[in-house]
């Protein structure tokens, strides 16, 4: 079950330090810590608050593909990436709106502000899903995952597909332990990204027909970031064992820095109320051979029962 993750909540609220944080908010962190997930027990989906799948399978479907402008989240109404994109767009030269300076901060404490900033964020969302010129300059987070699991740049001006070929190097050579999958570049941090990769590097392991996943996370949103994270892993985990013929094994998440934000500590505490019930099971259509291949309607959680969910501010 999710003992595994309530357990981190409480260790951040027992022993975490006060810390500050590039956005300003102040957060409660500890640092390392780990989680294990056995994937035959269940889908990590948690239960004692609802998580919404189809934000987790349409972000993973956008990574997989190697898409990094919000254009394709947006299609599919998924906006948990649109403030990285927004602050780009009212940071340019082209933007002539209402100052726009802290919106994450302000549209928070704010509500005069809050109202601009809502008018001035529906009228990019929609600038990015009708006019493909304008996304293509403003839509693009940059070296984000897609593009470093899918596109590396090399110094020789090549790319290297990391995803093809740690899935190539599964199948070929399954005792392997260089089944690796990195989206840190310090080339790339920071000038060219939005946000420098939270999930920074992975790696795969099989051992007696079982497929497992380790995630080493450098810095996890508790409350908001890291319930999407583990299914997200989750789900890619599945997505390869499949392709492979292999049983899914365990989810290792090694966290770095794993903090609650001071906004969301009432949030966490509500969730750690209630009582867990049983995680819920993945289905995906079986004729599908490559992750690739993979589209919304062929991934489905079935049998998922929870709490309700619990809005909190997403830090920006
Ligand atoms: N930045 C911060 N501060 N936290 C993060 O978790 C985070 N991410 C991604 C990039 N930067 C981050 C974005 N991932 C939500 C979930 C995941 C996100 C961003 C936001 C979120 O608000 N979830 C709501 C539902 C939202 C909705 O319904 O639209 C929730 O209740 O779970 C870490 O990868």
């Amino acid at each position: 079950g999710e003992q595994a993750y309530l357990d981190l909540c409480r260790t951040v609220l027992e022993t975490g330090s006060k810390k500050e944080d590039r956005t300003n908010t102040g957060t409660l962190s500890v640092f390392g810590h780990q989680m294990r997930f056995d994937l035959s027990q269940g889908f990590p989906l948690l239960t004692t608050k609802r998580v919404p799948f189809r934000l987790i399978a349409s972000e993973l479907l956008w990574f997989i593909k190697g898409d990094t402008n919000i254009q394709y989240l947006l299609k599919y109404n998924n906006n948990i990436w649109n403030e990285w994109a927004f602050k780009q767009w009212v940071e340019s030269e082209a933007y002539s709106g209402p100052d726009m300076t802290d919106f994450g901060n302000r549209s928070q404490t704010d509500a005069q502000f809050h109202e601009l900033y809502s008018i001035e964020m529906e009228k990019f969302k929609e600038k990015i899903v009708n006019d493909d010129a304008f996304a293509e300059k403003y839509g693009n987070l940059g070296s984000v995952y897609g593009q470093q699991w899918r596109a590396w740049k090399t110094s020789q001006g090549e790319t290297i597909d990391q995803l093809k070929q740690v899935i190539e190097s599964i199948k070929v050579n399954p005792d392997s332990r260089r089944h690796m999958v990195t989206a840190w570049n310090p080339e790339d941090v920071p000038s060219n990204m939005a946000l420098p990769p939270c999930h920074t590097m992975f790696q795969f392991y099989v051992a007696e027909g079982k497929l497992s996943c380790q995630l080493y996370q450098r810095s996890g949103d508790v409350f908001l970031g890291v319930p999407f994270n583990i299914a997200s892993y989750a789900l890619l985990t599945h997505l390869i064992a499949h392709e492979c013929n292999l049983e899914v094994g365990e989810f290792i998440h090694t966290l770095g820095d794993a903090h609650i934000y001071s906004n969301h500590i009432e949030q966490v505490n509500t969730q750690l109320n209630r009582t867990p019930m049983n995680f819920p099971t993945l289905k995906l259509n079986q004729s599908i051979t490559s992750i690739f291949d993979f589209e919304m309607e062929d991934m489905e959680i079935v049998n998922y029962e929870s709490h309700s969910a619990i809005k909190a501010p997403v830090a920006v």
